[in-house]
């Protein structure tokens, strides 16, 4: 039985007359994810892409065609010889026209694991081979924290391989404080592919070695209760407020760490200022914070007593990014740990997210796996990630972002692969508007989500179970051969044979393919990896010995990992990329930008929308946190999905406070709503969340129903069509979901049927 490797683990594939019956969990996998064997399901299901289709207004009348119909429409089915020449066309057209900075392809997404046939890495690779286009720059997990972080300790994505490890933290640590709390649901993805899900083993070993777990977040299930820890419900949004005020009680209680302040960071005079008050008069008491995040003031001296008088990891989790000034609980939560001089010490500093994905907190020998080069971009023009509809709705338009001032170019044509934007996107009937403006819209995905329903020309590409690659990351200690385990149904191909169908039409294919097949290209990065591996001292098995034995583990780094151990041991020998080499408390760069959303130190701003500003008519924050049965979007018509669904609706959680006060009960369905849209959820009642704070999962397929409610309703129950479409700051620009106000009331319209899993009417021609 072959193996496929996936971000949600690894597993056994069992086929039957060349169809794939079963996924059963990997013999390496001490905690396997029941995600991943959902797919069986889906793989032939009727929301299967089977061929290339065109929406027919397209096909009938060309490119920006009745564009407004775009996800109404029925599509026409099409050949594969047909389709590339018509994409091959239409990418000439576009760049002849209007220059390849028309093209956006930032394609955002998560696609699946698998090192070459990546869809990312395969379309921007074509697209730099026809003169490139507009790409996009930072995540959607945690945009403001990979703008502000590097300000402060001059890295943020590299620091995550380098987290303290669990191991240490069960020996060392004493007090674990999590803003967000450390939700083990989320560790089971592992980007790029995992092995061995190592999340609940670390956290338990943690919680027999008796580390104290403090939970800061709305709700209390984001602490496992075998921790038996202390909730601290926070009104969502406020930490930036609890931390500043948990620094003040450092700072008058004579409990910051100057000699560890004095050596490692810079600006401490300018942010001990303002926690005094200057600037806005308002000192930052546990009173001033009481009152913002509803955790009373002895409480937050008490915490700050506890954690300056403990060996104390302060972790704050990715969600905290993705709200209005994202960037300030990260900035603030850095001054804290440092005021606590622990930073660099075994169990003691700071963590970004630990449990959030399997790799945080397990160390892993950095091995340089080789990737499909991906030649040279000739556009220079980007947006961050989540100004997408910014992007189409205001061409030449300006925007600031780190401290640069750059311009929307005027997009024309939109090419996605690996990602869904009608999943990630905020504010989705916003987004909708602007979908209408590009001419021509491509999405190369295997299954009928709303994504593709809303493209113009949709391209099938096969699933990993459907090819053969080699799942390996250097976030992970498992490197898979991942061989193909069935056929691709109807005319499903590889992403990487899509696009060299249309390469072979656009005079690129030697560029694009040099002249290599899937497989030889999978060999080739492969022999890759064996050299650059060879040079920095690791052995790695030839291809043939990989297959045969399936999978291949790197062993452990030796010794203990502890982030920013060498910067405490010595500043000077191993300073931080930062100007200073030091830890930033004031960034004389970030406030040399002059944003007024995003000063030179952590600073509280009250978001527009959350429970210090909410109203009668709007008096729910809703949280649209990731599901705990997939991965996004990904396998939402799956068996697991559908079984978390009430009535085929996303649950909405309310408190107990908040369903009774409205009449609602488990299992009713509900209109959530508010003036960007309306969602129909079905109602858990919840003892684990604060009153006045709601949650919806993402993930339900988008799926519109503007006959039953004109202001934009979801009838599937996605939070996007609720949440802001806001930047976190001048400064990222990165999205701020989790700033969102609603009220809810019992859905009384008439019965619904859901049909975002049902795919779009086809229009089959003969001879296609
Ligand atoms: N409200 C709210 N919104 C959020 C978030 C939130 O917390 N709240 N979280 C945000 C975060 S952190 C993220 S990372 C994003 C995730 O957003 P996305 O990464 O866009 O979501 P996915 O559903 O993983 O989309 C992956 C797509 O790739 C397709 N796919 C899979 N394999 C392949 C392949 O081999 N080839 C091709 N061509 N396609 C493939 C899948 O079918 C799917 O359509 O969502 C963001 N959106
Ligand atoms: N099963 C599963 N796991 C996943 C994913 C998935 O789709 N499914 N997605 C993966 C991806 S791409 C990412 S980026 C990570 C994201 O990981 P996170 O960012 O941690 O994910 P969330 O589930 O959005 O948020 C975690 C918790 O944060 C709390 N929270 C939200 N807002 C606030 C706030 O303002 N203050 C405080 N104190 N708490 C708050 C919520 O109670 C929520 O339960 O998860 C990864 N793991
Ligand atoms: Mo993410």
């Amino acid at each position: 039985m072959p193996l496929t490797n996936t971000h949600w683990g690894t597993y056994r594939v069992s086929t039957k007359d060349g169809h794939v019956r079963e996924l059963t969990p990997f013999s390496e996998d001490q905690d396997p994810s029941p995600i991943g064997p959902s797919i069986a399901g889906l793989l032939d299901h009727p929301t299967r892409i089977m061929r290339p289709a065109i929406r027919k207004s397209w096909l009938e009348n060309g490119p920006g065609s009745n564009t407004a119909t775009r996800g109404q429409e029925p599509f026409v089915d099409v050949s594969w010889d047909e389709a590339e020449r018509l994409v091959a066309a239409e990418l000439e057209r576009v760049r002849a026209a209007y220059g390849n900075s028309a093209i956006y392809a930032g394609s955002y997404g998560w696609a699946s694991a698998g090192r070459f046939h990546h869809a990312q890495s395969q379309i921007h690779r074509f697209l730099n081979c026809i003169g490139g286009y507009t790409k996009s720059v930072n995540t959607y997990s945690y945009a403001a924290a990979e703008v502000i972080v590097p300000h402060v300790l001059g890295d943020f994505v590299g620091l995550l391989p380098q987290h303290t490890s669990w191991p240490v933290m069960a020996q060392h640590c004493e007090l674990f404080v999590a803003f967000g709390g450390l939700v083990l649901a989320n560790g089971q993805m592992g980007n790029g592919g995992t092995g061995n899900h190592v999340q609940k083993a670390g956290f338990e070993s943690a919680v027999k070695s008796g580390v104290k777990f403090v939970n800061v977040s709305p709700r209390r299930q984001d602490l496992d209760e075998t921790a038996s820890g202390r909730w601290l419900a926070i009104r969502p949004n406020s930490d930036t407020a609890m931390i500043l005020a948990l620094c003040h009680t450092l700072r008058h209680d004579g409990l910051a760490d100057d000699t560890f302040l004095e050596r490692y960071t810079v600006g401490y005079d300018r942010f001990g200022a303002y926690l005094d008050g200057e600037g806005d008069n308002l000192p930052k008491t546990p009173e001033w914070a009481a009152a913002l995040t509803g955790i009373d003031a002895e409480t937050i001296r008490d915490l700050a007593r506890e954690m300056a008088a403990s060996r104390t990891m302060i972790s704050i989790s990715w969600s905290l990014t993705r709200q209005q000034f994202g960037e300030q609980p990260y900035w603030a939560a850095i001054a804290l740990a440092a005021m606590l001089g622990q930073i660099g010490t075994p169990g003691g500093g700071i963590g970004f997210g630990y449990a959030i994905a399997n790799h945080v907190g397990n160390p892993v020998q950095h091995i340089p796996y080789a990737a499909l080069p991906q030649g040279r971009n000739a556009v220079s023009d980007f947006i961050p990630v989540a100004r997408i509809t910014d992007l189409l709705l205001n061409p030449g338009q300006s925007f600031d972002y780190n401290g640069g001032t750059y311009t929307y170019p005027d997009t024309r044509l939109i090419y996605w692969a690996g990602g869904n934007p009608f999943h990630h996107h905020q504010d989705l009937n916003r987004m909708r508007q602007a979908w209408t403006r590009p001419e021509t819209i491509i999405q190369q995905d295997w299954c009928w989500n709303t994504a593709a329903k809303y493209a113009d020309i949709v391209l099938p590409c096969t699933t990993p179970l459907e090819r053969e690659d080699i799942g390996m990351t250097p976030r992970d200690p498992y490197v898979i051969a991942m061989a193909k385990a069935a056929a691709a149904p109807g005319e499903a191909r590889d992403d990487y044979d899509i696009l060299c169908g249309i390469a072979r039409h656009m005079g690129v294919l030697e560029a694009f393919s040099e002249g290599r097949t899937g497989v030889q290209w999978v060999r080739h990065l492969w022999d890759q990896s064996i050299k650059r591996a060879k040079a920095a001292g690791h052995h790695l098995p030839d291809y043939d010995s990989l297959t045969k034995a399936e999978f291949h583990r790197i062993d452990p780094p030796e010794g203990d990992q502890v982030m920013f151990q060498a910067f405490r041991q010595d500043p000077e020998a191993y300073p931080l990329r930062t100007p200073s080499g030091r830890i930033e408390l004031f960034s004389q760069t970030v406030a040399g930008f002059g944003y007024d959303d995003c000063l030179g130190h952590a600073t509280w701003n009250a978001p527009d929308e959350w429970l210090g500003s909410a109203t009668d008519t709007y008096p729910l924050h809703m949280l649209g946190k990731q599901p705990s049965t997939k991965l996004h979007s990904q396998l939402d018509p799956g068996q697991h999905s559908q079984n978390a669904k009430i009535d085929g609706h996303e649950p909405v959680e309310m408190s107990r406070h908040d369903a009774e006060s409205r009449g609602l009960s488990g299992g009713d369905i509900v209109r959530v709503f508010n003036d960007r849209g309306a969602a129909l959820c079905g109602v858990i009642v919840s003892d684990s969340l604060m009153p006045g704070v709601v949650m919806v999962s993402t993930g339900a397929w988008f799926d519109l129903d503007d006959a039953l409610d004109d202001v934009g309703l979801c009838k599937h129950g996605n939070p996007n069509v609720l949440s802001p479409d806001i930047p976190t700051s001048k400064l990222s620009q990165g999205p701020a979901a989790h700033s969102c106000l609603v009220q809810i009331e019992r859905y009384q319209g008439p019965g619904v049927t859901i049909t975002a899993h049902h795919p779009p009417d086809i229009i089959r021609r003969d001879g296609a």
